[in-house]
């Protein structure tokens, strides 16, 4: 149809101000203050609805139209671009002298006798990138490259929906460089390896090369079906506005103008300040949905770090206190097999000894037999080994280039290397398992020991390893119920074991006799019932016994059972040998409260919580154990649905986010009292 511009529809226009606005709006919600506001189905429906428009009426399309992000044709390769403003890099330190050392010298440079304020952020793991906006508009993207010349990716940069094409603000600056890092989250990184996984391409190592590889590809199209996201935390030029005078202040103007901006910042007086920011960012770690490899501290305020200047490349008032590296290289020296508590087999490489994440590494997993083919590692190979947080160390991939000629591949034994029971594999799972069963298998004897004192479990403190180890491999203990019987003198005969210590582990076993149904329920290890079924069938049954008598209908009734689960319950109750421990634990002293758990009154229920710092009594598994008992929920972050936020003592971004959304903050003591109007109801 042939157009005319001066015959557009007024309210046409009116209609697609409308929705860019809107869809702006909620790509601000998601990608800035990480808090969606409409379901992704609803946030396609207004995308189609402005696209059919501007499909009807092309006169209409700006270039900062969301539907102007979807990459156009190849580029023959990229251009350069020569910084305004070179982009510097940040200086490294390691250790806690570095720090005070970094501290001391920038006191110096301020002539300052007092402590310095800091502004503490995250070294994200991504590529360095620089957004220039001019009066508002994305008009240029450009990687960091050698800090003077980058790579022009405008094109590429455009298909990130985290990145706004337009500055959310009245009378924008002519001219302002946004500098930050893109990045790929760890959920989009494991989703983009799966479908590289089915459509048999090369999967990406970690997040960093995958955002990358998607950052730096020709082809726009294919950047736009990759995840990535973007935090800012620098500034190059800025003309036509004035430059705010803390960095602080600048990541706060960024966030309100639209620009993604990570929750993860606080102020920090002094060397100590800056210490206790990285240990807790440190704890914290694994939890963040995206890669870090450090913490980053800068001089908050804007005319001290002028006073301070540069050194080299870097600026003094800035250093990255970075995290031991967690991938190294190494060589398998052999390919091991372990034999967990269900009787899974696990190829274990075995590595010359190499330091990673600052623990000295000598063995790796790589999960499973097609695991193994997959990545194709052999015996000879040098790999790369990755240990993030408290995951158990995992072979990444192999360097083809130094793979010797005398590499032999993985063979799967055909028995159990522990108790010599054929090893079976059903078709269609990606396990082998030992045949034996925990009767015959001393492995699977401890691992199932192992898993029922465990913290979540019946948390028995100080039965680590060594000691399951001893006691099984002396047959001092064969079942779990042995644990109950267990006396001073045959744990105190043991290697390692003083009688102060023995008597400590006594104390713990008895301890943990009282227990809660949902505990109990997990201790027993049957495959397939993890913490939160064993709540739901907890939650469902009251009891032990209407779990021993339920039948699959029943067992299909309960929230998060489905037949592949309860055919496995069922299974573990058909044996006449659990049943019977589950009886001698009984016999044995182990109680939990019972009763009809559904009919109990749940004067939390409906209410969502969510716990952050140090409370003053409760560890935070007792105050979640203790919501749930009363019929509440704890989820790990807050968002417009939390009822109440439970803040202690250095309570950090998630406290912020909760004021800013009006979410009620309680203390430990009204959590209580909350918790204590459960109990009188009960009564
Ligand atoms: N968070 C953050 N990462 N990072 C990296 N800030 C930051 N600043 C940098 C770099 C390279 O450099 C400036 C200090 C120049």
């Amino acid at each position: 149809m042939p157009h005319d511009s001066t015959a557009t529809p007024p309210d046409a226009l009116e209609q697609a101000a409308r929705l860019r606005a809107e869809i702006a709006r909620h790509n601000h919600a998601y990608y800035v203050l990480d808090n969606p506001t409409i379901p992704d189905a609803e946030y396609d429906r207004l995308f189609r609805e402005l696209q059919t428009l501007e499909q009807a009426h092309p006169e209409l399309i700006t270039s900062d139209s969301p539907t102007q992000r979807v990459g156009g044709a190849p580029l023959p390769q990229f251009e350069q671009v020569r910084h305004s403003a070179p982009m510097l890099s940040i200086n490294n330190g390691f250790s806690d002298d570095d720090i005070v050392n970094f501290d001391r010298r920038v006191r110096e440079g301020l002539k300052l006798e007092t402590a310095v304020e800091y502004n503490c952020e995250l070294k994200f793991d991504g590529l360095a990138i620089n957004l220039r906006y001019e009066h508002g508009l994305l008009v240029q993207a450009a990687t960091r490259g050698d800090g003077t010349t980058g790579e022009n990716v405008t094109a590429n940069i455009r298909t990130v929906r985290a990145i706004p094409l337009r500055l959310q603000m009245d009378n924008p600056p002519a001219i302002i460089d946004i500098r930050g890092e893109v990045l790929m989250f760890k959920g989009d990184f494991a989703r983009l390896n799966a479908r590289q996984r089915e459509a048999g391409q090369r999967e990406f190592a970690n997040p960093r090369n995958a955002a990358a590889g998607s950052l730096r590809q020709l082809d726009p199209r294919i950047t736009a079906q990759r995840s990535l996201r973007f935090f800012a935390y620098g500034i190059g030029v800025l003309e036509g506005a004035a430059l705010p005078e803390s960095h602080a202040a600048l990541l706060d103007w960024y966030a309100q103008i639209g620009i993604p901006v990570a929750a993860e910042r606080r102020a920090a007086q002094g060397a100590e300040g800056l210490l206790t920011f990285y240990r807790d960012i440190g704890l914290r770690r694994a939890q963040l949905p995206y890669e870090i490899d450090g913490v980053v501290y800068k001089v908050n305020r804007v005319a001290q770090q002028a006073q301070l200047g540069f050194v080299s490349r870097a600026p003094r008032f800035a250093l990255a206190h970075k995290f031991p590296a967690e991938e190294a290289m190494t060589i398998v020296q052999d390919i091991g097999v372990q034999v967990g508590r269900t009787g899974a087999l696990t190829p274990v490489a075995r590595l010359a000894p190499v330091l990673v994440g600052g623990v000295t590494v000598t063995n790796a997993t790589l999960h499973n037999e097609d695991e193994v083919r997959r990545k194709d590692i052999q015996i000879g190979d040098t790999v790369i080994v990755r240990r993030a947080g408290d995951v158990i160390p995992e072979v990444v991939s192999f360097v083809p280039e130094l793979r010797p000629a005398d590499a032999r591949p993985f063979v799967m034994p055909a028995l159990c290397p522990v108790c010599s029971s054929p090893i079976v594999r059903p078709e269609d799972e990606a396990v082998a398992r030992c045949s034996g069963g925990w009767v015959k298998c001393p492995a699977q004897r401890k691992g199932g020991l192992l898993h029922f004192v465990s913290r979540r479990a019946m948390d028995v403190e100080g039965l680590g390893d060594q000691l399951v180890e001893q006691l099984v491999d002396r047959s001092v203990v064969t079942t779990a119920a042995d644990l109950y019987r267990l006396g001073l003198t045959s744990l105190a005969s043991l290697d390692r074991m003083a009688d102060k210590s023995a008597g400590n582990v006594i104390k713990a076993i008895q301890k943990s006799k009282s227990t809660t149904l949902a505990r109990f329920i997990y201790a027993l290890g049957i495959r397939h019932v993890g913490e939160s079924t064993a709540k739901e069938l907890a939650r469902h049954f009251g009891g032990i016994d209407a779990l021993l008598k339920a039948d699959e209908a029943q067992l299909l009734d309960v929230a998060d059972v489905g037949p592949v689960v309860a055919r496995s319950i069922l299974q573990f109750l058909a044996d006449p040998m659990n049943v019977e421990l589950i009886e001698q634990l009984r016999a044995n002293g182990v109680h939990w409260e019972e009763g009809a758990s559904e009919a109990r009154p749940k004067p939390l229920a409906g209410l969502t919580f969510v716990l952050t710092g140090t409370l003053p009594t409760l560890s935070r598994d007792e105050a979640a154990e203790r919501i749930e008992g009363a019929g509440g929920k704890v989820a790990g972050s807050v968002s417009k649905k939390t009822s109440y936020l439970v803040a202690g003592d250095d309570a950090g971004s998630k406290l912020a986010k909760a004021e800013t959304l009006g979410v009620p903050v309680i203390d430990e003591a009204a959590l209580l009292e909350m918790l204590h109007q459960t109990k009188e109801s009960e009564a």
